[in-house]
């Protein structure tokens, strides 16, 4: 399906025949184009960007660039096609047409999903408002810039659904999502891992792998929602998904990469004193990232979760390739949980342990890239492997939340806590540390920070040393 252009929001969801939409929409615009001023990209108004914007939702209709100037970027509507026919996938009204209009009694349920979802978008835009001062080149420069327009859309997303399905408590929702901020103690964020700082590219690559990545996993189960339009929003969501936690993957990556060059050339471990980012502190760094967004998911026995289940309105990832019969009345699940000093396994009805499953599902998926970075790191001869920590460690949400468990999954008292606290986690000097190499940003096209390699490739067949951004 094609996406009008020739329309102030393009869209590809005949937007010119719904009248009253249209007017919502248009006056939330301003407000939306007002917080990207204030709360996006630092003193970047001006800045001609070498971004992809989508002209249609088909496989390659999506990946069109050029230099666009961000505030002029063309958010917009899009949804995957409709598929004809298409059936309410579990829960209680399996086999049922799937909705197109917004079932009373779910109406709730789904708006608050939405909602919740909708609010971590433009969250991690205010996260990373400043890295563009300290970009390690033009290429990263323009990803970081490309996830944040398309974080931009996914709040369009969510904020047509609000609009077009929700009435007046939807536009009010989507007005209070333009006025929570990261980070703010009177209006926070609603998830706790969307107010912590990104405040390097550390960070942000671990951010983009680790925590992007359970966008990934909650829009693959909001696309197997029964409320159609959800569905196909976060179907087309998630083809631009997958560009954000290839920057944080590839980051991390060619940050490890520099680093095992500087160590084998210089045959030493000590790559701080060479101005790059040592093995060491990029665990820690993962720790904290890993473990922050594990609490994304929320408790592993969750009667949410469940009611969502039966409703129709999330399902499970990949919910219509499992085999079973999609309804789990009597179906069990092991989770784990503290008894004691001890971590142990309990069974519980699946129902309730869907945030657990998904957790799961997530927890394989992410230590598929460290596997990568690993073999980097033994390509080039050396002696380390990364690890993901036990999913206990430094948990807020669920049960483990405030336990002291080592990254190994031990219970420990909080002496021995205290004594590794900075073995585990970044400490203040490796965070000043890491702080201390994000220089003013590189502006030369082809240069790169002393701490990262630059990659393999560049962006749509150009090369690591095109002009990615122009400054104006
Ligand atoms: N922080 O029964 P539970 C993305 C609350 S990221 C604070 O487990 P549920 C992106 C919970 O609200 C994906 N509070 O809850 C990535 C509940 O409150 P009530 C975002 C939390 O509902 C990078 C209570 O604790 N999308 O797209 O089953 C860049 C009981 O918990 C947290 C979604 O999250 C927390 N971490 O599960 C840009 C999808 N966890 O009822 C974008 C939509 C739980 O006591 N959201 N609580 O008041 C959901 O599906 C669910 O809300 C959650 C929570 C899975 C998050």
């Amino acid at each position: 399906m094609s996406i009008n252009y020739s329309e102030r929001i393009p869209n590809n969801v005949d937007l010119s025949s719904d009248r009253r939409l249209q007017r919502a929409l248009e006056a939330w615009q301003p407000n939306y184009l007002q917080w990207w001023r204030d709360m996006g990209p630092d003193g970047t108004l001006d800045y001609d960007v070498y971004l992809r914007t989508a002209i249609s939702t088909d496989a390659n209709g999506w990946a069109n660039f050029g230099y666009v100037k961000m505030p002029e970027y063309r958010w917009g509507i899009f949804l995957a096609d409709r598929e004809a026919d298409r059936r309410i996938a579990f829960g209680d009204e399996k086999g049922k047409p799937a909705w197109q209009e917004v079932p009373g009694e779910h109406r709730s349920t789904l708006r608050r999903l939405i909602v919740t979802q909708g609010d971590t978008e433009p969250a991690s835009v205010e996260q990373q408002r400043l890295l563009g001062k300290t970009a390690p080149s033009l290429y990263d420069l323009r990803n970081l810039f490309q996830i944040n327009v398309e974080e931009g859309r996914h709040l369009w997303a969510m904020v047509y659904l609000l609009h077009a399905y929700f009435g007046r408590d939807g536009r009010e929702e989507a007005e209070e999502i333009l006025q929570r901020h990261s980070g703010d103690p009177d209006k926070p964020r609603i998830l706790g891992a969307f107010n912590e700082k990104t405040p390097d590219w550390l960070s942000f690559f671990m951010f983009t792998y680790f925590t992007d990545r359970d966008g990934k996993y909650q829009l693959a189960s909001l696309a197997e929602s029964g409320f159609d339009p959800l569905a196909r929003s976060c179907r087309f969501m998630l083809t631009e998904e997958a560009h954000h936690m290839f920057v944080g993957e590839t980051g991390v990556g060619r940050i490890i990469q520099r680093t095992c060059e500087v160590m084998k050339e210089r045959k030493t471990d000590d790559v701080r004193a060479l101005g790059c980012i040592d093995l060491p502190t990029m665990q820690k760094y993962l720790n904290f990232h890993f473990s922050v967004s594990l609490d994304l998911f929320g408790q592993e026995a969750s009667t949410n979760a469940a009611n969502y289940y039966t409703a129709g309105v999330k399902g499970r990832y990949l919910e219509t390739r499992i085999d079973d019969d999609h309804q789990l009345a009597a179906a069990q699940y092991a989770i784990l949980g503290l008894d004691g000093n001890a971590v142990v396994e309990r069974t519980v009805p699946a129902l309730t342990a869907l945030n657990e499953r998904l957790r799961q599902d997530y927890i394989d998926d992410c230590a598929k890239g460290v596997l990568r970075w690993n073999k980097a790191i033994e390509r080039a001869g050396i002696d380390f492997e990364m690890r993901l920590p036990h999913r206990a460690f430094n948990r807020r949400i669920g049960g483990f939340a405030g336990a002291r468990v080592s990254p190994e999954g031990k219970v420990v008292d909080e002496a021995t806590w205290k004594a590794n606290e900075a073995k585990w986690l970044p400490s203040d000097e490796d965070r000043a540390y890491v702080t201390s190499l994000m220089g003013p940003a590189i502006t030369e096209a082809g240069k790169y920070a002393n701490w990262i390699a630059p990659p393999a490739r560049g962006i749509n067949n150009q090369g690591p040393e095109f002009e990615y951004v122009r400054f104006n």
